[in-house]
């Protein structure tokens, strides 16, 4: 009658595998459901129960969609590429294919002791050649497309792991990997162009069921920003035009200077003699500045008077041209009006440099006392970046900002010196690392025939073995320097040619994974169209928040370029997404790092996989943070041992079913299942616990019926799949629990909290009371004796018999 965790659960693990328990069966007649976990990395250090969270959570919700009647898919797989594998080959000289190999064994081994239901015949490994194959396919349909080309551009580069970095890698100036701080390099990239999808990542976020958390952090990364070009003449230099990018053309007659980015082409042909020194100083010193570190708002403003003039397009008045470094080269144009009055930067450094500011917004009610205002009084306005309408614009005075907008570019449209315009913080996507443990980008070059794709049947190109990982630092893959893999033969003339030397980024082949599992075998093509059609969009993607823009803003994108291919008929691939908290202890992250992670093969080994799972749940909210407690742990395993034995004790000797029963067992359903529906898989465990409680005093009634034990068997499996496996199969059951179907409950059950009782003396009615529906006898006696229309009946009198009819009658006997 012991609860043996470990015996018991390896019972049903071999089961599992033998019987080949989880395997999808695609040809089903079932509804599709397809619950996906973001795959891991397989790291050296393993997995520790704060990973395992996520794990749980998407394997309980699975099985609960097994038991919904759903052929669900829940597959699992390997992000195999990155910068640790190699960067552990360089230390130990272990062969990045070595070691991951060895690590996806280790992790595999965890998550198969998990329980979890995965179906092991589609597992993936980005770094396998048949899969790489088809993200290099990939890579060659979109630079068919003109959706991947190559240019010469300063990219983000970490001095550390020597390789170049995408915007999405760079986390406040420093390496998403190592924290070193990012420097600039002019190289020659491979960028993927997902500018192109800028306002469809944007707006079909509104199709999606994600935290609106991660939906902010993606709108704000792609940055759309509506406005205007404005062209300004330069003064006396010839064909020097200077563009700006605004979102507020209204305020163009408060512009009473303009900002070039330091790195502007424009700069050196406008600068004068004069201030040719000063201004050359501040480049240069500009250029040793991070982005991030440029665009702090409150940092003091520094600047360079170039020494030349714009011309306002609409008034003709001179407007003296600065450098300054809040001014971004990457953003708009590279070049502002600045407009001190409004703006917050502008303010600030008009104020540094003693530059006019003239109000040009006025709250409405403020409008008609400033209209008459002129510019050079002493005093200095206030900033003002609220609505309003114009003043001090001329003809625009009175127009409200957004009238004046439009107003203020009409006109300028006219003279072909503006127009409207969408302006976007997002860029395109640099796509290559001078790394070698990538997919190698599929690209040839030849002297005669230029830049050509690898033609798709001499895909993959392999990744060959090198003797040294290290990266060269000059900019050049490792694979540079290995003669056979650089030279080879053109496809078009079949003269000798150069292939690309560089791998794709950690994030290519995660950007389409999700799309192989349904058809993980293929050797003709990435996926059969009719499977990932059938199986996709992913009902239920979980995963950490720390993928909310680098990871799914990727997958968006390749799914929408494989959708615009024709391969797929949907264009978003996640349709819900749900983010785990993370596992602390003693408030810190768990980190093999910071060497406070709880191993879960000591917790196994102690108390089961069982008692893990469903403590992992438990512990709290599922997206909320939360302590890790041993004692807590203790407690979950402890009510597995007690919900075990109390099985045991009434499976042999099942009672009938009564009233009592059945609406304890309907209401746990009732809640059980909305517990489940609204996700509140912490509230799910304890409506268990409350369930047990209520099920011990019922007992003392007059047993357990065996609709009770059936209920608890299928309701318990997604939780604790071995135990409830084994209670199941201890109701006589020879299929797995799994074939059962989840319980539905009666709404007449859930009503009538309360119940009307008759009091009787004797016999005779003397009163009413209102008591609980499930109400013990004890209870129901008591409040009949108490009652102060009964007391007088009583008084003086012994009571010889008390009969409680459940929800209908207390009759007292009384003597004397
Ligand atoms: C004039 C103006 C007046 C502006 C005003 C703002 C307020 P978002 O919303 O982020 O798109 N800007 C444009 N390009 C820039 C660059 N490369 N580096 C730094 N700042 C730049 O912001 C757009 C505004 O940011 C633009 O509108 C411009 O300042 C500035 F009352 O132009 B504004
Ligand atoms: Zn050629």
């Amino acid at each position: 009658m012991e609860y043996r965790a470990q015996s018991l659960e390896k019972k049903w693990s071999t089961r599992w595998r033998e019987n080949q328990e989880h395997l999808v069966k695609a040809d089903s007649k079932k509804s599709k459901y397809y619950a996906l976990d973001m795959f891991p990395y397989p790291s050296g250090a393993g997995l520790h129960v704060g990973h395992w969270r996520g794990y749980t959570i998407s394997d309980v919700w699975s099985r609960y969609k097994v038991l919904q009647g759903y052929e669900v898919l829940h597959p699992m797989g390997w992000d195999a590429f990155g910068l640790p594998a190699e960067n552990a080959a360089i230390k130990l000289g272990i062969h990045p294919a070595v070691s991951t190999a060895k690590n996806i064994a280790n992790f595999k081994r965890q998550l198969q002791e998990i329980g979890a239901m995965y179906d092991w015949t589609r597992e993936i490994n980005t770094s396998d050649p048949e899969y790489y194959k088809w993200t290099q396919y990939f890579f060659v349909k979109m630079f068919e497309r003109g959706l991947a080309y190559r240019k010469k551009m300063p990219i983000n580069w970490c001095p550390s792991c020597k390789t170049g970095l995408a915007n999405e890698e760079v986390i406040d100036g420093t390496c998403e990997r190592c924290g070193t701080e990012v420097t600039k390099k002019e190289m020659n990239q491979w960028m993927l162009k997902i500018t192109a999808y800028a306002d469809q990542l944007l707006y079909d976020l509104e199709k999606l069921d994600w935290p609106e958390k991660v939906k902010r952090m993606q709108s704000n990364w792609i940055g759309r920003s509506e406005g205007a070009r404005i062209v300004f003449e330069v003064d006396g230099v010839a064909d020097a035009q200077i563009e700006v990018f605004t979102t507020r053309p209204d305020t163009l007659y408060g512009a009473t200077y303009m900002v070039l980015a330091p790195e502007h082409p424009l700069v050196e042909r406008i600068t004068s003699t004069a201030k040719r020194d000063s201004v050359e100083d501040y480049v240069r010193e500009t250029l040793k500045k991070s982005s991030v570190a440029r665009q702090v708002v409150d940092k003091t403003k520094t600047g360079a008077f170039t020494g030349a003039y714009a011309l306002h397009p609409l008034t003709g008045a001179k407007v003296p041209i600065w450098i300054a470094d809040y001014v971004l080269m990457e953003y708009g144009t590279g070049a502002i009006m600045a407009v001190p009055a409004h703006d917050e930067r502008d303010y600030e450094f008009a104020q540094t440099f003693h530059l006019p500011i003239v109000q040009v917004v006025a709250p409405s009610d403020t409008a008609d006392a400033l209209a008459g205002v002129s510019h050079d009084t002493d005093e200095t306005p206030p900033l003002y970046v609220g609505p309003g309408v114009l003043v001090n614009s001329g003809q625009y005075d009175g127009l409200t900002v957004e009238e004046g907008k439009q107003a203020i570019v009409e006109a300028l449209a006219e003279k072909g010196v503006g127009e409207k315009t969408v302006t976007y913080r997002m860029r395109d996507w640099v796509f290559a690392r001078q790394r070698y443990w990538g997919e190698p980008i599929p690209i040839i070059y030849c002297d005669k025939c230029g830049t050509l794709p690898v033609a798709v049947e001499d895909l993959p190109v392999r990744l060959p073995d090198v003797e040294r990982y290290e990266p060269t630092g000059t900019g050049e893959s490792p694979l540079a320097a290995i003669d056979s893999f650089v030279h080879t033969t053109c496809p078009k003339c079949g003269g000798p040619a150069r292939r690309e030397t560089d791998t794709m980024p950690q994030w290519a082949g995660s950007s389409w994974y999700f799309l192989r599992y349904p058809d993980p075998h293929n050797d003709k093509a990435p996926f059969s169209s009719e499977a990932v059609n059938d199986w996709l969009p992913v009902d239920m993607y979980i995963g950490g928040v720390e993928h909310a823009v680098l990871h799914l803003l990727y997958a968006r994108f390749f799914t929408k370029v494989i959708h615009d291919l024709g391969l797929i008929d949907f264009d978003e691939p996640f349709q819900h997404l749900f983010n785990q908290g993370m596992l602390t202890l003693n408030g810190a992250k768990m980190s093999k790092s910071k060497g406070n992670v709880v191993n879960p093969d000591d917790i196994i080994e102690k108390h089961g996989v069982d008692a893990l799972r469903m403590y992992e749940l438990f512990v709290g909210p599922p997206e909320d943070d939360a302590e890790w407690n041993d004692n807590g742990l203790e407690g979950v395993s402890r009510f597995l041992g007690r919900l075990y034995r109390f099985f045991q004790q009434h499976v042999g000797r099942t009672s009938a079913t009564r009233p009592e029963l059945e609406r304890l067992r309907h209401r746990f359903i009732a809640q059980l299942s909305e517990r489940m529906e609204t996700f509140r898989l912490n509230t799910a465990v304890s409506a268990f616990m409350e369930y047990l409680n209520a099920l011990g005093t019922a007992a003392n009634h007059g047993g357990i019926d065996r609709a009770t034990l059936e209920t608890l068997a299928v309701t318990l499996s997604p939780f604790a799949p071995h135990l409830g496996e084994e209670l199941w199969s201890n109701l006589g059951h020879e299929t797995s629990v799994f074939a059962a179907t989840w319980p539905t409950y009666d709404k007449q059950w859930l009503k009538d909290d309360e119940v009307e009782v008759a009091v009787q003396v004797n016999g005779k009615i003397r009163t009413k009371i209102v008591i609980s529906s499930d109400a013990t006898e004890e209870v129901a006696v008591a409040a009949a004796k108490d009652h102060p229309d009964v007391l007088p009946w009583l008084d003086g009198k012994a009571l010889a018999k008390a009969i409680y009819v459940p929800g209908r009658l207390v009759n007292l006997v009384v003597k004397g």
